[in-house]
């Protein structure tokens, strides 16, 4: 938006707060945020609606202008342009309906960045998505539910699930039945017209059948579960516990509920809205390092921890230099240097005293210097896990210490209450990235793949290649015909080649490579046989690195998906926010590339790694 707009929105925004009476503050309005809400009716959205209002109001120069969809996807399609033509400078929008909503959002994100809320939509077409874990909550709210059955001593039970067929609603309902099913918990599902309290409560005292043979209610919001509340009071009915979901605080709200025992146990869903405003503020400064997806945390809430939970802060004492243990893999690839270099900058530009050590990549080495970080009383632990399993033991002694752990690279194969967040790429859309490009690539012919696979164990090799057969499951004339481990190294993805070339002809179409280093490693191999790399057979792999970018242009690569090892200021960032009192994201998903023929060639410069 030109200056001189910007002006006259300032003055817009002033004049209309002197007719409305509001306060006014005489500062010249730097940015224009257009906030397109889904609806104002639901309680989820009007408590999103403050969350963002209140973050703004700590900026001067930002200004929002907020518009209400009403539930209405077409309503909510004229919202954004009639947004865009007053020139806002970025977007916030809680999509009504995702799909309906994709076009307009990926036309807005040619022209401003696009911030998206709450529910994901297909592709990547927005500057940052900031959303919960539906199919976490599901999970969540199922395990509440078991454990309050355990503690009524009730087996075989029966569950009223209240839902309001909304997308979220869906996803959560799946995993919630998937897992109380799993203990022979019978699920009776109904979908109310309104995510309201009355509409709860008026549904069941019409239909007191409903409740036959009940043991717990799960509402999908705290409204209806107070709604539920009321009707089994009127009803005269006792001994049916009743879970809710979203934990605000306030009149009414879940953490009231659960405190005051009108219902037993709600599962947090936080709206993001305060991450928005932040986030927005740092794209339109044009801050590096903007993540593309913050998964929100989402916590279940008993009354014997409800007061805990609304403590303000969760560090107490910032210390005056943050100590950090960082149990780092020794170096096995040219990512894992750009990583080690990227943390150990950060970690000088942030001031935190950084203690980096590395091992072996087994899992037993790892556990066993983070355990010497808790006995060194570290503020805070940060671990790239070589394998995914093994870690509960000595998670749980981190926790019992009081130590924040952060997953970093790699995730583990633990509950989400056993670590503080994880910062590193979505490597099931990497492997889904190698896929797509390789059926774009040649389409509606036989393709035989020879896969490439990383550190049997570790979360990138399993996630890539559950990402590349998802996608290639529908195409039944291509196959992954051999798979083998190359450990994420340049010499073991040569021996893997060389080892197929010794025992079959060459019958492969294409190379799926879990990282750069292995495909490297196979293509002088393969021109000794005579076999032109990228030519005679397709090759993809997946980080970014400078020599795997060096080789696409030359023709020898096809497609590199990056993989962004620099996650040093995000980390330190996380830290210093930890450490300052602010809850984390359950996960923060860094924000990556494909490489092709095709990419500009403006894009391979001014690379870090
Ligand atoms: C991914 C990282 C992987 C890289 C490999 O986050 O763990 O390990 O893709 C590295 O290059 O060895």
């Amino acid at each position: 938006m030109s200056r001189f707009r910007r002006r006259i929105m300032g003055l817009l925004c002033l004049a209309l707060s002197i007719l409305c009476g509001c306060s006014v503050r005489q500062t010249s309005v730097e940015y224009v945020i257009g906030v397109s809400l889904a609806n104002l009716q639901e309680q989820w959205r009007l408590v999103l609606k403050d969350e963002l209002e209140a973050e703004a109001e700590k900026y001067d120069g930002v200004r929002l202008v907020i518009t209400d969809a009403a539930g209405d996807s077409e309503k909510q399609e004229s919202d954004v342009e009639r947004l865009m033509s007053y020139g806002i400078d970025l977007l916030i929008i809680s999509p009504s309906d995702v799909e309906a909503l994709t076009p307009v959002i990926s036309r807005t994100y040619e022209k401003i960045p696009v911030i998206v809320l709450d529910r994901a939509m297909e592709g990547y077409d927005y500057s940052l998505f900031i959303g919960p874990d539906n199919d976490l909550i599901g999970r969540q709210a199922g395990k509440t539910v078991l454990e309050l059955l355990a503690e009524d001593g009730i087996s075989g039970a029966s569950v009223l699930e209240m839902k309001n067929n909304s997308f979220a609603s869906e996803s959560r309902s799946a995993e919630f039945v998937k897992t109380v099913s799993e203990s022979g918990i019978a699920t009776r599902s109904i979908d109310l017209p309104e995510a309201t309290r009355d509409c709860a409560e008026d549904t069941l005292l019409a239909s007191p059948e409903l409740l036959e043979g009940i043991d717990v209610i799960f509402a999908h919001n705290d409204y209806m579960a107070y709604g539920a509340r009321l009707a089994l009071d009127k009803l005269g009915i006792s001994g049916i516990r009743i879970v809710g979901l979203d934990g605000f605080s306030g009149e009414n709200g879940g953490l009231q509920l659960v405190e005051q025992g009108a219902i037993d146990a709600t599962v947090t869903c936080p709206t993001g809205g305060t991450e928005a405003i932040r986030y927005a503020v740092d794209i339109m400064n044009q801050v590096s390092g903007i993540p593309k997806q913050i998964i929100l945390r989402s916590h279940r809430i008993r009354p014997d921890n409800v007061t805990d939970y609304q403590k303000e802060s969760r560090i107490t004492g910032k210390p005056s230099v943050i100590r950090v243990g960082y149990a780092q893999i020794d170096e096995e690839s040219h990512w894992r240097a750009a990583c080690t270099d990227s943390i150990r900058q950060a970690a000088k530009d942030f001031d935190i005293d950084l203690t980096m050590e590395f091992t072996q990549p087994l899992v037993e080495e790892q556990t066993r210097l983070v355990q010497k970080f808790i006995d060194q009383d570290m503020d805070v632990i940060v671990v790239s896990p070589v394998v995914a399993e093994g870690w509960r033991p000595v998670l749980e002694e981190a926790r019992k210490a009081g130590i924040p752990v952060l997953l970093v690279d790699r995730m583990v194969d633990e509950e989400e209450e056993m670590y503080t967040s994880f910062i590193g790429a979505d490597f099931e859309e990497e492997g889904r990235r190698c896929a797509r490009w390789l059926l774009h690539e040649l389409p509606g012919q036989p393709i035989r793949v020879l896969e490439l696979t990383g550190t049997e164990g570790s979360s990138p090799a399993q996630s890539r290649k559950i990402g590349f057969e998802e996608v290639i499951d529908g195409e039944p004339e291509c196959e992954i015909a051999y798979s083998a481990c190359g450990d994420f190294s340049r010499e073991e993805g040569g021996r893997v080649m060389q080892e197929y070339l010794e025992e079959h002809n060459w019958d492969i179409d294409a190379i799926f490579a879990h990282n750069d280093d292995m495909a490297l490693g196979t293509l002088e191999i393969m021109a000794e046989q005579g076999i032109r790399p990228g030519m005679d057979v397709k090759i993809m792999s997946v980080d970014g690195t400078s020599d795997a970018l060096v080789a696409l242009q030359a023709g020898k690569v096809n497609c590199v998906v990056e993989c962004n090892p620099l996650l040093g200021p995000q980390l330190m960032k996380a830290i210093t926010d930890l450490m300052q009192g602010k809850e984390l994201p359950l996960r923060i998903i860094t924000d990556e590339s494909v490489f092709t023929k095709d990419t500009p060639r403006s894009q391979f410069q001014n690379r870090k790694y």
